[in-house]
């Protein structure tokens, strides 16, 4: 079902009606900063339909809160309802109430959404790759019919536990069992730096299985707040990513049956898997508050007038604004060209973590040059870049940091691995 397309009829999000210019004898397409190399040719018209209802939403719907969520870190649980009226929750999935849109459409609703704030996209990609993909992939049909509906129209909202407050990027390391009982299974442990969790109705979390008093494999468990000896607690007063509610997640002697096991995730790949989805949609939604970066610092650097001359007329300017444009305008090819060969299933791992590391990257280093062009208002939350550099160092951060992919890839180049022994 596409319920994205059939919300708006298809009609290109961006204008792409591409003026001619002429330069000598020569014809040429006219520059358009906003799609340089025109990638909106490159679209479906089903992606063009669906990026237009996430765009339109996200300019109306979450600009409109976006200061006031940033500055008091409060979760408005009508934001995920909101997305799930639109069909933006899990849009990848078949059935259930998703979309089943293309890879590329979920690239778009992430760049949409984190054009606004990284936050927003965080608690979408979360709820998308990290709780819905791994029910649908590791899930049976009973856990499915149970909660992939209400995840997709965000009445529940859900978190992913694999950070621990000893493991980050190396989650193999894991200190959460999950100890095999008469009835089913016993949950031990804790998780922290976890989105969604002081809210989440369901939680994902992975655990190192202990059968008969051996350590097993990691595999995945899906726990439902109200269960005795599961408790949440905020991590408030954080500097970045403020829009979206961040916290830990406290397992003691949580008593499960059975049916809470994911019974298809059976190692580190599964969490994994979750994670190569997220961070693909991770490396559109950073270039989307990128562009945004550019945009805004374009038009301030046009208004604002210092030495009697625009401050969009200096050199030093037009490189700055150049500089990011290009990044983000090469970002989202690769991204593009990544999700066709994920729609595809030719695809790899190393692909998205060049594609996530390479933009997080990118978006952070030049929102925080775009930054500079505005002077003294770069500290006020009115001009939104300085909320977006905050919030992309986290990006740069989570999922992976920037140097665990490069590390990643070196590995995927010489054969050698560099980050343990
Ligand atoms: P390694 O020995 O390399 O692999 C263990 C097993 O996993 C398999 N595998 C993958 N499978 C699918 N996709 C991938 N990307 C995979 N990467 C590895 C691998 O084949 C192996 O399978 P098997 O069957 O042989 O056992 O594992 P390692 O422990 O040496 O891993 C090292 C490293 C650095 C690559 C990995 O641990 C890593 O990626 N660390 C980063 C941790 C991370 O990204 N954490 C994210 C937490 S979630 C989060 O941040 C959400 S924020 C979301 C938001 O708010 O938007
Ligand atoms: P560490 O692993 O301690 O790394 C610290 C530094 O050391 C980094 O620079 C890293 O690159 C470097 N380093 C580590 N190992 C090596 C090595 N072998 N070689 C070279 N350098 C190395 N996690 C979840 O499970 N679910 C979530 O929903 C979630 N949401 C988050 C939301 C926010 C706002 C934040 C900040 C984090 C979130 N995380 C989540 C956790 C996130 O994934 C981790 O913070 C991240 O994986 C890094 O782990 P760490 O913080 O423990 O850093």
């Amino acid at each position: 079902m596409v319920r994205l397309a059939a919300v708006r009829p298809a009609v290109n999000a961006i204008t792409s009606a591409r003026a001619m210019s002429v330069r000598g004898m020569a014809k040429f397409a006219q520059y358009n900063w906003e799609d340089p190399l025109n990638m909106e040719s490159l679209l479906t018209d089903e992606e063009k339909a669906i990026q237009e209802t996430a765009r339109d939403f996200a300019q109306t719907e979450l600009m409109s809160r976006v200061t006031e969520g940033f500055r008091t870190e409060k979760y408005d649980p009508e934001i995920m309802k909101e997305m799930g009226k639109l069909g933006l929750l899990g849009p990848e999935i078949k059935g259930y109430g998703c979309a089943g849109a293309s890879s590329v459409a979920y690239g778009l609703i992430a760049r949409e959404v984190e054009r606004v704030d990284s936050g927003y996209r965080s608690m979408m990609s979360v709820q998308s790759s990290l709780v819905m993909h791994p029910i649908n992939e590791f899930g049976t049909e009973a856990q499915k019919e149970k909660y992939l509906p209400k995840l997709a129209s965000g009445e529940w909202l859900g978190c992913f536990g694999l950070t621990e407050p000893n493991h980050g990027s190396d989650p193999a390391g894991m200190e959460t069992t999950a100890t095999k009982t008469p009835e089913g299974w016993e949950l031990n442990g804790s998780k922290t730096w976890i989105s969604n969790a002081p809210h989440a109705d369901v939680f994902v979390i992975w655990a190192r299985v202990v059968e008969n008093g051996q350590k097993g494999k990691v595999r995945g468990f899906v726990l439902e707040r109200g269960m005795e000896g599961l408790s949440t607690e905020k991590i408030a007063h954080k500097l970045a990513l403020r829009a979206s509610v961040t916290g830990s997640v406290f397992m003691d002697s949580v008593k499960v049956g059975e049916d809470a096991l994911l019974p298809k995730s059976n190692g580190l790949g599964a969490p994994f898997s979750c994670l190569n989805s997220a961070r693909y949609g991770i490396s559109w939604g950073v270039m989307g508050a990128l562009e945004d970066a550019t945009a805004r610092a374009r038009a301030y650097a046009l208004e604002r007038k210092q030495f009697d001359r625009p401050l969009a007329s200096f050199q030093l300017v037009q490189k700055k604004l150049v500089d990011a444009s290009t990044a983000s305008t090469l970002g989202l090819l690769g991204s593009y060209q990544l999700g066709r060969l994920k729609g595809e299933g030719n695809y790899c791992p190393d692909q998205i973590s060049m594609m996530k590391r390479n933009n997080c990257g990118q978006a952070l280093y030049h929102t925080r040059v775009l930054l500079d062009i505005f002077g003294g208002n770069a500290c006020s939350d009115e001009y939104h870049v300085g909320r977006h550099e905050a919030n992309l160092q986290v990006c740069n951060t989570y999922e992976g940091t920037y140097d665990i992919h490069g590390l990643i890839l070196g590995k995927a180049m010489t054969g050698h691995q560099a980050f343990a022994n």
